[in-house]
Formats: C-alpha cells, sequence, structure tokens
C-alpha cells in the first residue's frame, strides 16, 4: 500500500456524508463491552467482531475511516488478508489509536492523564508501514465539585500536542481528542464553560508545539448536561450550546471537528449531530467520529453467533447511515420507525 498524503487522508476522511467508525476499544473496554453480551472477550471473538462490522457491505457510503486497536491492525481478516487491507478494499481508510490509556494523575486523584509517549515515535514509524494513515489520542476530563483542575487540563493538553506533532512528523493526521465526560449531574452550561476551557488549552498548546492546524482533526464531545443532571437540555439547546463553545474555541484553519458520542444512546447522538449540522456558516466541516452510537445495536444482535452475522451488520449499516444523513442535516426519526 502506497501511503497517502496528510491532504488526501483529510480530504477522504471528511468527505460528504461520511464520518469515522471508532473500533478502537483496549482490551478493558471491549471485555466490558462483550460481557453485556455475555461474550468472552479473546483474540478470535475480537478479530470476528471487528471483521463482521468491517466487511459490511456498502458501509464505505457513509463510513470513511476507521480507528483500530494496535492489536486489530496486526490480525488477518478470514480470507488472511490483513485488517488495515480489508477496510481498503472495502473503500475505507485505516487509523490507529496511539495512546495507552487514561491512568491516575500523580496527586490528583479523581482526575487522570493519558500515557503513551514513551517510544511513541519509533511506534507511528511501524504503524505507518502497517498501512495506517492517521492516528488518535484520547485525553479524559472528568467534571465534579473541584475539578477539572488547571493543572490536569494543562497535563493533557500537553500530552495531546506532542502526539499531534510526532503524528504529522510520521506523515499521519493526528485527530486530537480531549473527552470531557458526561458522568455526573452537571449543568449544561458548566459542560460548555469546561469544555470551552479544555480546547483553549488544547489550541494554546498545539500553537506553542508547532502543530499545523490544516493537518489535523478536533474530536469532541458535544456541550450536553451531565448523565444526572435532573434538568435535561433539549436537542435544540445542544446544538446552540455545542456551536457556540466551538466557534468561540476551534480556530478556522482546523479542517474538521468529528464528535464522539460518549455514552448517549445512539439514537440521541443522531438526533443531536443532526441539529449540530444544520447550523451553516462555520468554518470546519462537521462530522461524527461514533464508537457506541454506532456499534451498540450490531453488537447486541451479533452476540458471537456466525448466524447473526448479516442481521448485524444491517444495523450497522442503518446506524452509519442514519448518522450520514446527520452530517447533512437530513435525519428525520422516521427513519427509525421505518427501519424496524
Ligand atoms: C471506541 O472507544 C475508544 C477507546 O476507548 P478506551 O481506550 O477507553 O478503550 C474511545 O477512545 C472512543 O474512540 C471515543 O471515546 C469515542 O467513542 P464513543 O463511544 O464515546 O463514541
Amino acid at each position: 500500500m502506497t501511503a497517502p498524503t496528510m491532504e488526501s487522508t483529510i480530504g477522504a476522511l471528511l468527505a460528504a456524508r461520511k464520518g469515522i467508525l471508532a473500533a478502537d476499544e483496549s482490551l478493558p473496554t471491549i471485555k466490558k463491552r462483550f460481557a453485556d453480551i455475555n461474550v468472552p472477550s479473546t483474540e478470535e471473538s475480537r478479530r470476528s467482531y471487528r471483521e463482521m462490522l468491517f466487511t459490511t457491505r456498502g458501509l464505505d457510503e457513509f463510513i470513511s475511516g476507521v480507528i483500530l486497536f494496535d492489536e486489530t491492525l496486526r490480525q488477518k481478516a478470514k480470507d488472511g488478508v490483513l485488517m488495515p487491507e480489508t477496510l481498503v478494499e472495502q473503500g475505507m481508510l485505516p487509523g490507529i489509536k496511539v495512546d495507552k490509556g487514561a491512568v491516575v494523575l500523580a496527586n490528583f486523584a479523581d482526575e487522570k492523564i493519558t500515557q503513551g509517549l514513551d517510544g511513541l515515535r519509533e511506534r507511528l514509524k511501524e504503524y505507518r508501514e502497517l498501512g495506517a494513515c492517521f492516528t488518535k489520542w484520547r485525553a479524559v476530563i472528568t467534571i465534579g465539585e473541584h475539578i477539572p483542575t488547571r493543572t490536569c487540563i494543562e497535563a493533557n493538553a500537553e500530552a495531546l500536542a506532542m502526539f499531534a506533532g510526532l503524528s504529522q512528523e510520521a506523515g499521519l493526521v493526528p485527530i486530537v481528542e480531549p473527552e470531557v465526560l458526561m458522568d455526573g449531574n452537571h449543568s449544561i452550561g458548566r459542560c460548555e464553560e469546561v469544555t470551552t476551557v479544555t480546547l483553549n488549552s488544547v489550541f494554546a498548546a498545539l500553537f506553542e508545539h508547532r502543530v499545523v492546524l490544516e493537518q489535523m482533526l478536533l474530536k469532541t464531545g458535544m456541550v450536553l448536561s451531565g448523565k444526572d443532571c435532573a434538568q435535561k437540555a433539549d436537542v435544540p439547546e445542544v446544538a446552540e450550546a455545542t456551536i457556540l463553545c466551538l466557534l468561540r474555541s476551534v480556530p478556522a484553519a482546523v479542517p474538521g471537528i468529528v464528535f464522539l458520542s460518549g455514552g448517549q444512546s445512539d439514537e440521541a447522538a443522531t438526533q443531536r449531530l443532526n441539529a449540530i449540522c444544520r447550523v451553516s456558516d462555520v468554518p470546519w466541516r462537521l462530522s461524527f467520529s461514533f464508537g457506541r452510537a454506532l456499534q451498540a445495536p450490531a453488537m447486541k444482535i451479533w452476540k458471537g453467533s456466525a448466524d447473526n452475522v448479516a442481521a448485524a451488520q444491517e444495523a450497522l449499516h442503518h446506524r452509519a447511515k442514519c448518522n450520514g444523513l446527520a452530517v447533512e442535516g437530513k435525519y428525520s426519526e422516521q427513519m427509525e420507525s421505518a427501519h424496524t
């Protein structure tokens, strides 16, 4: 495989009506997800689940790229073809999660720092040889009574910027993902405040590290009320707060912003994405990079059985299509009832 340029990767990832599938669950996360459907997490079960996702016919109409976990990048599909090549054959670009997960930040018991910078330059070189076109690093910011602290936000921003610089050096488009978690009873206003401070800190660090903004993508959460907030903001409020926050924090030079789903139900994530993307007059392309909100229905149907593959693929295709239409502001809830 000849490696594409960062410009062509960005163009392909941000193609009209398409978004990114996040299938980069680390071993502990996929184990948790499989436990919910009573499937043991083994190298083979993970391989066959992900092969099922990637070989969904017509998925490339709505999915431009897939973020893989290290193990998957090295696995082969049943026909003996490596997973990154399988994706390319299916019309999608392979990407790779390069962080090594979030751990407790020393002296800040309730906050996390993402690790994985040691040896990253060498790993990136190998990932490129294995066919990855883009990379992702996720930082986790928690909202609580006295958190996030500036120390946590700045430490994570610094790590994101160092990751992005190294990734661009390797010719791989970095997806910079500072995720503000939905957990908690905070209001949408508090989420907006924390997301704004976080994004401003991230872009200050990216500037200091001379990261080329035109050659990266931002992956961020929507601005939402906390999961346990008594008064949840409705869809138009979420769209308004999200756009306002992004306009105040993300430079126009960034070509695209892709949203994570963060534990929202699949339909809620699509409805909100649709409302956000209907807002015109923004300087970036807006799209999605969902994990759970794309995979959840397919995983529930699959349950580890080859007999369920066709139905599970149909469910994934449906969610991808709904989100692809949402990127154009053309999703309607009737698409759900027409499907069931
Ligand atoms: C798919 O999950 C990704 C990996 O998470 P872990 O390192 O915790 O296993 C995660 O980074 C994901 O890409 C984002 O959180 C977006 O996924 P959701 O499910 O929030 O859309």
